[in-house]
């Protein structure tokens, strides 16, 4: 299995980022509520700056190339869960399947609750930004964003969006939910970028 537990060392900082508690738990933080999602009447849509519009049934999604990463994940309330498996897609395999326009710069993830979250391409092009439907060897469960949501370990967690449904690529940065609410934009745990 991948281990991206030393992505840390990137940036010359601890495993656990600074202001964080390691917890075994794993807290649930949503905006409202857990939507239910049927993975039989569910479809992933990528759009915009692309050559291939796509539209994936849950089967048609899970039949592209898949792994299981061991990664860490931060909260940005203050905890972080060490070693989570996560099971699913890399985003750069997408991202090949789709066709990326050489004028694309940014990333508008959406998901079935209303929420967004934005990052720049270059974020995203990196082989730990996982579409994942598993979580330590079982489904992933629907409080955490099950049937598919989305784990970004180099940022903090409100940049993975849970119940994710589309990617829109953009031409131009754009805000998501909580970056329009006074997180911060760019969301680095080492640098402790919680707030804007
Ligand atoms: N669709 C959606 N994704 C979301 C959220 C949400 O409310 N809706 N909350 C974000 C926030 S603020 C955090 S901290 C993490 C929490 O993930 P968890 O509930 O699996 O711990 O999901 C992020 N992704
Ligand atoms: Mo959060």
């Amino acid at each position: 299995m991948k281990d991206v537990t030393d992505l840390h060392e990137e940036v010359g900082g601890e495993r656990l980022p600074p202001g964080q508690r390691e917890t075994t738990r794993f807290p649930v933080l949503s905006k409202s509520g857990t939507p239910s999602l049927d993975r039989e009447d569910w479809t992933f849509e990528v759009w915009g700056a692309v050559d291939e519009e796509l539209a994936l049934s849950f089967d048609e999604f899970t039949a592209l190339p898949s792994e299981t990463q061991r990664q860490d994940f931060h909260c940005v309330t203050g905890w972080s869960r060490f070693d989570c498996e996560f099971t699913g897609v890399t985003f750069p395999t997408l991202a090949e399947r789709a066709g990326v326009h050489d004028d694309a710069v940014h990333v508008m993830f959406h998901a079935a609750d209303g929420y967004t979250t934005n990052l720049p391409l270059a974020d995203c092009m990196r082989e730990e930004v996982m579409f994942t439907w598993g979580l330590d060897g079982e489904d992933l469960p629907a409080e955490h964003g099950g049937p598919l949501r989305v784990v970004v370990p180099h940022k903090y967690a409100y940049k993975g969006a849970k119940w994710v449904t589309g990617v829109e690529f953009l031409t131009e940065p754009e805000r998501g939910y909580w970056e329009k609410r006074g997180y911060s934009n760019t969301a680095d745990p080492w640098n402790e970028e919680r707030y804007a």
